[in-house]
């Protein structure tokens, strides 16, 4: 353990919760219960599926059987206590330091991780290389991409879920859900692997068109072409994304978002959420 690393690093944590900003600390680990409490408590912020103005803190460790254990972090936002409001809380994923995340907790029984958020007028570009995308950007209040090494690093704890929540070209909120949904590692390319679906959106991601389909794709940006296109999807159309040649989903893009045929490239907002499946 390292006292002023540590130190430093709960100050960098409180500078990310105040600003808002994912990604920007390197962390010691392990990080101790007692230099984690300092960190707390975070009020006065609020998310974009849940009202304004409803306070958040961040997460409490949980304590992991016997006396003695070292405090663990929730693993993703499921283990967060049920009824706590939504907001940014710190997580552990298994082999990965602590990482700030946006934990829905209102939508659908709550539980979910927000990997993206990103609405039509974001001030973002989207625009990121490949190791921008990897470790994340943006900004936890409002718009981000969490990170794709994280999201794998998530899906590979547990069998996941993923919702898609689309707000169309009137704002009428739709969703699509797959019943699974994981990333392969970065030497997979973090190739996407969907279950089936179901929602009031319809299945985008799995178009039986080769050309657009998203499910079994690599991510792509714009310095890692990993499309199925002769030229560069992601310098072409902006964001990086599971592009095949080239998209019938694009939600990484500032200005016009698109799920399929629902709002083609008029879409108002975008978030996607990732939980557990639940048990039977
Ligand atoms: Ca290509």
């Amino acid at each position: 353990r390292e006292p002023v690393g540590s130190i430093l690093w709960v100050l960098c944590v409180c500078a990310q919760v105040a600003l808002g900003r994912a990604g920007l600390c390197t962390v010691p680990s392990p990080v101790s219960w007692t230099d984690i409490s300092i960190a707390q408590p975070v009020g006065g912020l609020s998310m974009g599926l849940t009202p304004v103005g409803q306070p958040t803190l961040p997460s409490r460790p949980l304590w992991a059987g016997r006396a003695g254990d070292p405090p663990s972090w929730p693993r993703d936002c499921s283990e967060v206590p049920a009824g706590s409001p939504s907001g940014p809380y710190i997580i552990q994923p298994v082999g990965l330091h602590p990482i700030m995340v946006s934990c829905e907790m209102s939508e659908a029984d709550g539980g979910w991780t927000v990997i993206q958020r990103n609405r039509q007028d974001t001030d973002i570009t989207w625009a990121e290389s490949w190791s921008t995308y990897k470790h994340g950007f943006g900004n936890v209040h409002t718009e981000f991409w969490l990170g794709t090494e994280y999201i794998h690093h998530i899906t590979r704890q547990k069998i996941y879920q993923v919702r898609f929540v689309i707000w169309d070209a009137a704002n009428n909120m739709r969703f699509a859900d797959y019943n699974l949904f994981s990333l392969d590692d970065e030497s997979q390319g973090y190739r996407l692997r969907l279950g089936a679906h179901s929602g009031t959106a319809e299945d985008a991601m799995d178009s039986d068109n080769p050309r657009k389909v998203h499910n079994n794709m690599k991510f792509s940006t714009k310095d890692r072409d990993q499309d199925t296109y002769r030229g560069n999807c992601a310098s072409r159309y902006g964001g990086g994304w599971w592009y095949s040649a080239c998209y019938s989903v694009q939600l990484n893009v500032k200005g016009g978002l698109t799920w399929g045929s629902l709002c083609k490239g008029n879409c108002r907002a975008s978030a996607i959420l990732i939980k557990p499946i639940p048990y039977h």
